[in-house]
């Protein structure tokens, strides 16, 4: 498949204008909390106004931040669009990174310390040659490209981010795979003293680390399949999987992998964090679908983070391959989706 089929304004990988999140919404947050009179967030409140009301605590606490970068990269035209982006404070603050904690604003948190020099990834497994990369070559050994894509939680929210990155093609090209490569697997940094998640179950939520991911080869090969360094047109922030995060925004969020320390391309299809927490609620290749729901809830519509105000959040309609199917459809042609979910 190349890129060129799909050069068009009505291209599915552009973000409409009618997803424009409002920025005044994130203003002033502490200020509409007093006045609701909410000093503390009680157990009183019902679910569904606790989980607007979480979504104000937003800003890191940290008072020494995590240091981003800005990065030379070019907009490619057939995936980039600025309008429709989620407001950098909430991409920044609103995250699931389990390692830092499970709650939203957690990460934003717990992350500002996080040491990412020196870094190691390695490409190792069934390649032709094992790569080694060092925390400057993620940046330098590919052209860096700037890309809008949806991400859409399995949880029922979802936002929109402009990342810069290069294909994760590109990378797996490099490293050339041998004949017997048919899945690719991801590994988070296992460092229990920098995420604390990792020392405890409870604050870990349960998650056997390091967390772990996986894609068929012919999805690490699709061109959407992406690796992140960036976003906003700077280095990742360490609640956004610094220094270099999976994104595949035809899937559930919890295969973008973060802060990546090795690719092993397999001939066997490897184990996944989310199937070996809960194998009947998550499966391996997670594909959005509105049809298949979650056991526990619809996956029918989503949340877009940010829009709609704070308490009647804005649901919009949940869409196959979260809206990417033209390029991907095709890799699961003949494939039940119910089974395979
Ligand atoms: N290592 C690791 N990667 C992870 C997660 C995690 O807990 N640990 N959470 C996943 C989930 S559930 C989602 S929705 C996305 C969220 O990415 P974001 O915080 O950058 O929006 O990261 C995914 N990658
Ligand atoms: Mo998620």
């Amino acid at each position: 498949m190349t890129f060129i089929k799909g050069i068009s304004k009505s291209a599915p990988w552009k973000v409409k204008e009618s997803e424009v999140t409002p920025e005044s919404v994130f203003k002033d947050r502490r200020r509409i909390i007093q006045a609701m009179g909410l000093g503390a967030v009680g157990a009183s409140i019902p679910g569904y106004v606790q989980a607007g009301i979480f979504d104000l605590f937003g800003s890191p606490k940290s008072t020494t931040p995590f240091k981003t970068i800005p990065l030379a990269f070019h907009s490619n035209p057939l995936f980039s669009q600025q309008e429709g982006v989620t407001p950098i404070e909430k991409v920044m603050s609103h995250n699931n990174f389990y390692e830092f904690g499970t709650g939203k604003s957690d990460p934003a948190e717990n992350a500002q310390g996080f040491n990412v020099d020196p870094w190691k990834l390695v490409v190792d497994g069934e390649v032709e040659r094992t790569l080694t990369l060092d925390l400057d070559d993620l940046t330098k050994l590919i052209a860096l490209e700037e890309r809008t894509y949806r991400l859409r939680c399995v949880e029922a929210w979802s936002m929109v981010i402009p990342w810069v990155g290069f294909p994760l093609a590109s990378l797996l090209k490099k490293a050339g795979l041998t004949d017997k490569a048919k899945y690719v697997a991801f590994e988070t940094l296992y460092d229990p003293e920098q995420m604390p998640g990792q020392k405890s179950r409870l604050m870990g939520g349960g998650i056997h680390y390091p967390y772990v991911e996986g894609l068929t080869v012919a999805e690490a090969m699709n061109d959407l399949s992406f690796l992140s360094v960036g976003l906003y047109g700077k280095t990742l922030p360490p609640q956004n999987g610094a220094p270099i995060r999976l994104v595949v925004p035809w899937k559930y969020g919890f295969k973008s992998i973060k802060s990546i320390v090795r690719i092993r391309v397999m001939d066997k299809q490897p184990p996944t964090s989310w199937n070996q927490l809960a194998s009947h609620e998550y499966g391996f290749y997670a594909n959005v679908n509105p049809k298949v729901d979650h056991p526990r809830w619809s996956q029918a519509t989503e949340r877009r983070i940010g829009e709609g105000g704070l308490f009647s959040a804005k649901r919009i309609e949940t869409e196959l391959f979260n809206g990417y199917g033209d390029q991907v459809a095709e890799l699961y042609k003949g494939v039940d989706l119910r089974k395979y979910f």
